[in-house]
């Protein structure tokens, strides 16, 4: 099964109510889908993959050098030799930077911060437009899950980008380049590489499937915070990506969040398949638990929300 392709620009044209039910779907049923036709221009698309693969290179060695996932594997390989060894599941193939107003910057190549102050601000606009796609889908008002998010603009929702990069690998059986997880926050909309695969997503039978690479897609999914607000209608999917022996795969992840002090609850009636068994919360405290449990089973996390007071 190939992760559905969804033609975002015939959201604003006759097809649109055949779109909407498009993404409703890939909410429901995958947790994952792409978008194409975005509106984001495939000349800033373009500029982004060439400052990110520059910065890359300028990072390479430091990789090589003092990544604690390189080091572990050349020992794992050293003590065990070829073939014996076991899968390393405390570390990932990756090396990966946080882009955040508030941060610094990687000063290097020049063009960097403004090719990716840009896009960010696209990305923000889409993930807006998207949040209002998925309360109208949920049958809630206008600007219900950005209130949500800032506590009713108290506060700014946390905006952060995920610059990766998974370096060729020697032993792509032994580690992950990322190990399964599901995502923390809210709307995640990922640009990933258009040449090296990797990415994969659980579907609800346990099967793992690709999310093959379109060229100038947005890959779109929703972390464990919507799951919530949506009471279990659109749950937060499995992801994975694998480490490869041969390509340098780029990705570059708009994380678009709640701010650590916005209080979390479902808002919208509990299904048929739910419970009502999700609680609420404040953001914050859910990432205590997230960044010691990101690798485990969400529901743990959310039992231990129902014991948080608001
Ligand atoms: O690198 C990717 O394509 C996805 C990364 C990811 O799942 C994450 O950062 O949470
Ligand atoms: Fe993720």
């Amino acid at each position: 099964m190939a992760i559905p392709v969804i033609d975002f620009s015939k959201l604003d044209g006759p097809e649109r109510a055949e779109t909407m039910a498009a993404i409703a779907a890939g909410f429901e049923e995958v947790g994952f889908f792409q978008l194409v036709n975005t509106g984001i221009p495939d000349e800033l698309l373009e500029r982004v993959k060439k400052v990110c693969s520059d910065c890359y290179k300028l990072r390479d060695e430091a990789f090589k050098d003092s990544n604690p996932a390189v080091k572990a594997l050349a020992e794992l390989v050293d003590k065990e030799g070829e073939g014996l060894a076991r899968k390393i599941e405390s570390m990932d193939w990756e090396d990966v930077f946080t882009l955040q107003d508030d941060l610094p910057w990687p000063s290097n190549p020049p063009a960097f911060k403004e090719t990716m102050m840009e896009y960010r601000r696209e990305l923000k606009k889409l993930a807006e437009k998207m949040l209002g796609v998925m309360e109208e889908l949920l049958g809630l008002e206008e600007g219900h899950i950005k209130r949500c998010f800032t506590n009713d603009g108290d506060f700014e929702p946390f905006y952060g980008t995920k610059v990766s990069h998974y370096p060729p690998c020697p032993r792509p059986d032994l580690v992950d380049g990322l190990r399964a997880h599901t995502d923390a926050g809210g709307l995640i909309l990922l640009f990933q590489d258009d040449r090296f695969g990797g990415l994969q997503v659980q579907l609800p039978d346990g099967l793992w499937v690709d999310v093959q690479p379109v060229e100038n897609a947005i890959v779109i999914n929703t972390g464990d915070q919507i799951e919530v607000l949506s009471n279990g209608r659109y749950k937060s999917a499995w992801h994975r990506i694998l480490a490869s022996r041969d390509g340098n795969r780029r990705s570059i992840a708009s994380f678009y969040n709640p701010a650590r002090l916005a209080n979390i609850a479902p808002a919208v009636p509990a299904g048929e398949s739910a419970g009502g068994e999700y609680p609420s919360f404040v953001f914050g405290d859910y990432m205590e638990v997230y960044v010691k449990q990101k690798f485990q089973a969400k529901e743990p996390r959310f039992a231990a929300m129902a014991t948080t007071t608001k």
